[in-house]
């Protein structure tokens, strides 16, 4: 019942990414049956094998404003025009270090559930809303890489992504996943496991919210929502919640990245 390396390169030989994800009808006047294939096959396949597992989900707000100014600071160093540099790439190191800490959070299991394997690689799946539908590409050995690092291999697989060109190297071997569902809308969002990882973040939509600040005023912050779900066998609570907090120290205090700490 898994998903074959020759399927996916036969689909991507194929298919060129082209499928009707859009569901859009061709001939409005009738019903359109179509055949599940390609990254809406893998989608069936994984999300069934999801549900066998017990997910619990923990959520949080994210204070980024500093993290947004950061960014937009960026934007006037000439250097990076090349390189778009969105929030996620600052997502994806922040996780990183906090696997360090809690390596359970980045391992994976067998079919069987006889086995933990705790994997020494953060290979990071990305939830990519792409031409052909929903794939989770990845950025391998992200505990190895920079920020911008991380942000030029992000930009290669969402032009991938577009013009339906991943290698197969590219969407095989994930060990977590962050999925930015804020980046199309949403405030929470309960993401659902991809076997054999045993836990994923979802990310929802930045919004300028009114909050207290330490002399009690209010102030304008950018504030995002998390919600993590992880495999209640394997992980637990207090886990998950502490690496939510790790996470969450270096997103609002951006300095913490460049710093691994
Ligand atoms: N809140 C508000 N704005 C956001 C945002 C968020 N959480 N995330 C991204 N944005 C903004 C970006 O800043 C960018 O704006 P600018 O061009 O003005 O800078 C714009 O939205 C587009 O971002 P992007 O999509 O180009 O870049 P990204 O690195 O933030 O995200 C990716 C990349 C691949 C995660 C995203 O394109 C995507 O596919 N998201 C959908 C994921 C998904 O489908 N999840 C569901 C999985 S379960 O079915």
């Amino acid at each position: 019942g898994r998903i074959l390396k020759e399927d996916v390169l036969k689909y991507l030989e194929n298919n060129n990414g082209e499928t009707s994800h859009s569901g859009s009808l061709v001939d409005e006047k009738q019903d359109l049956e179509e055949a599940i294939s390609g990254f809406q096959r893998i989608m069936v396949k994984t999300m069934t094998e999801s549900l066998k597992i017990p997910h619990f989900v923990y959520s949080d707000e994210i204070t980024v404003t500093k993290l947004s100014d950061l960014r937009q600071s960026l934007k006037a160093i000439s250097e990076l025009n090349e390189t778009k540099i969105s929030l996620m790439p600052f997502f994806i190191k922040a996780a990183s270090n906090a696997l360090k800490k809690y390596p359970i959070i980045n391992a994976t299991t067998d079919q069987n559930l006889e086995k933990i394997y705790y994997k020494k690689n953060h290979n990071i799946g990305i939830a990519m809303d792409t031409k052909a539908g929903l794939a989770v590409p990845v950025i391998k050995n992200v505990e190895n890489l920079g920020i911008l690092d991380i942000a030029r291999e992000l930009n290669r697989l969402v032009k991938s992504g577009k013009n339906g060109s991943f290698a197969p190297s590219d969407i095989r071997g994930g060990t977590f996943s962050i999925s930015n569902i804020g980046s199309i809308g949403g405030t929470y969002m309960m993401p659902v496991i991809t076997p054999p990882q045993l836990a994923i973040i979802a990310l929802g939509t930045t919004k300028v919210l009114p909050r207290f600040d330490k002399d009690m005023k209010v102030v304008p912050e950018s504030i995002i929502n998390i919600s993590a779900s992880a495999d209640h066998r394997f992980i637990d609570g207090a886990t998950m919640a502490n690496f939510i907090e790790m996470f969450k120290r270096q997103i609002e205090n951006p300095n913490l990245l460049f710093l691994n700490v």
